[in-house]
C-alpha cells in the first residue's frame, strides 16, 4: 500500500510529508508540487497567514535527477512565520518569564472554540493549553497533504489520469446542477477567486464570505472533486477495507472542516426508484485513447464506482464544509482552568476556506487512486507497471 503521512504544528518551524512504497522510475517536481502548494494558498476569504507564507517543498528524499527511487520520500515546507512563534513552540524550554506581553496573549490559550479539536483534544491528550491540541489540528497540515497529492498525481498524469475540483456552494450561493464538463472546471475553477466556474455566482459568493466578514463571521460550503481516465477495476469489493468508495469518502472526510461526502448522485438517489438511478450499460467497440474499449455509460448517478470499484467512469465526489469555529465575534465557552463562563479564543483565521478545501480534495482523492492503482499494477517500478497497464488496455474481456 501506498502510504501517506504528514508532521508539523501549524506554527513550528515547518511542515514534512512523507510517501511510502512510491515505485521507482516516475518524475517528481518540486516545481509542480510548488505549482498545487501555490494553488492551496488562494481563495478569497483567507486569513492574513496567507499573506505570510509562501509554501515551497524541499525535497529530501526519495528522488533522484527527477526520478523517484522507490525508497520513502521526504519533504519539507519551511513556516515563514517561524520566528513570530519561536518563543512560544520551541521544541526545548520555553521560558515563559521571558515573553513579550504579544506572546504573553498568545501563549494564555484556555477557552475551547466550539465546533473546533480544543475540547475533546484538551481532554484526550490531558492538557490545560490549547496550544497543545490546536497547533497540529489546524488546517496548515493539509499543505503537506497537497505535497503527497501532488507526488500522487505524477504518477496518475502518465495514465492519462486527471483531476480537478470546483465549488459548487457558499452559504446561500449555490451553482445550478447544470452539467459541467471536466475540461471547462479544469480550466475555468482555477480563475475563480472561489474556483466556481460560473462567473455571475461566483460573485454572489463573495458576497456570502464578505457579509460573513463584516458580521465577524465564518461561512462554509460545498466542493466538488472529480477524476478522468480511471481505470475499471480499482479497488475492490472483496473486503470492506478495500472498497474504492469507503476510501475516498474517508480521504475526503478527513479534510479539516468537512462534514458530509456524497458520490455521485449520493442523498438525491436515496428519494428515487431503481430504475430512474441506475446507469444503463451498452457496448462501443471502438477504443478510447488510453482507455479500455468496451463497455460504456451515457449517464453517471453512481459517479464512477459500483460496487466498491471504479467502473470506468467519471469519478464524482461532493464534500460540504462547516464554516470555520474561530469566529472575531467568538462564541460562550469555560475557560478549562477556571471553570467559568468566557468567550473562545479569537486567533487570527479564515472566513471561509472551501476553495482551498477543495485544492486538498483533489491531493486526497489522487492518494487514494494513486494507492488502489499501484494495488493494482504493482509497487515496485515504471517499467513493471506501464507493461501490466498496457496488457490491460489491450485485453478482452
Ligand atoms: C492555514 C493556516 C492557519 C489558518 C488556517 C489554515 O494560519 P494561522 O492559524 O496562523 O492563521 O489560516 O487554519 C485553520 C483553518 C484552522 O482551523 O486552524 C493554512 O495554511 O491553510
Amino acid at each position: 500500500m501506498l502510504r501517506f503521512l504528514t508532521a508539523g504544528e501549524s506554527h513550528g518551524r515547518g511542515l514534512m510529508a512523507l510517501v511510502e512504497s512510491f515505485p521507482a522510475g516516475y518524475d517528481v517536481s518540486a516545481d509542480d508540487i510548488n505549482r498545487q502548494l501555490e494553488r492551496r494558498q488562494r481563495g478569497y476569504g483567507r486569513g492574513g497567514r496567507m499573506q505570510i507564507e509562501r509554501d515551497r517543498v524541499t525535497i529530501l528524499s526519495g528522488v533522484r535527477g527527477g526520478k523517484s527511487l522507490g525508497s520513502p520520500i521526504a519533504c519539507l515546507i519551511d513556516n515563514i512565520d517561524w520566528p513570530n512563534w519561536q518563543h512560544l513552540m520551541a521544541p526545548d524550554s520555553l521560558r515563559p518569564d521571558k515573553w513579550t506581553a504579544d506572546e504573553r496573549r498568545r501563549g494564555k490559550t484556555s477557552a475551547p472554540r466550539p465546533g473546533h479539536a480544543d475540547l475533546a483534544g484538551a481532554v484526550k491528550y490531558f492538557t490545560h493549553d490549547l496550544r497543545n491540541v490546536l497547533e497540529r489540528a489546524s488546517a496548515r497540515e493539509t499543505a503537506a497533504r497537497v505535497i503527497c497529492g501532488s507526488i500522487a498525481r505524477q504518477l496518475l498524469s502518465v495514465y492519462n489520469i486527471r483531476v480537478t475540483s470546483h465549488v459548487v456552494a457558499i452559504g446561500k450561493a449555490r451553482a445550478g446542477r447544470r452539467k459541467v464538463s471536466f475540461d471547462d472546471i479544469e480550466t475555468a475553477a482555477d480563475r475563480s477567486p472561489v474556483r466556481c466556474v460560473d462567473p455571475v455566482v461566483s460573485k454572489r459568493m463573495m458576497n456570502e464570505i464578505d457579509e460573513a466578514m463584516q458580521d465577524g463571521d465564518t461561512i462554509g460550503g460545498v466542493f466538488e472533486v472529480r477524476a478522468v481516465n480511471v481505470p475499471i477495476g480499482l479497488g475492490s469489493y472483496a473486503q470492506w477495507s478495500t472498497r474504492l468508495d469507503g476510501l475516498l469518502a474517508g480521504a475526503l472526510m478527513s479534510i479539516q472542516s468537512v462534514k458530509g461526502v456524497e458520490i455521485g448522485d449520493g442523498f438525491a438517489a436515496g428519494r428515487r426508484r431503481g430504475s430512474q438511478v441506475h446507469d444503463r450499460i451498452g457496448f462501443d467497440p471502438h477504443e478510447i485513447p488510453g482507455h479500455r474499449k468496451g463497455f460504456i455509460r451515457r449517464t453517471n448517478a453512481a459517479g464512477g464506482i459500483e460496487g466498491g470499484l471504479s467502473n470506468g467512469g467519471e469519478i464524482v465526489i461532493r464534500a460540504a464544509c462547516k464554516p470555520l469555529a474561530t469566529l472575531r465575534r467568538p462564541l460562550e465557552t469555560v475557560d478549562l482552568v477556571t471553570k467559568k463562563r468566557t468567550t473562545a479564543i479569537t486567533e487570527r483565521s479564515d472566513a471561509c476556506v472551501v476553495p482551498a478545501a477543495a485544492v486538498v480534495g483533489e491531493a486526497m482523492m489522487a492518494m487514494v487512486l494513486a494507492s488502489a492503482f499501484t494495488d493494482k499494477f504493482g509497487h515496485d517500478s515504471r517499467t513493471d507497471i506501464d507493461a501490466g497497464f498496457a496488457a490491460f488496455l489491450e485485453r478482452e474481456l
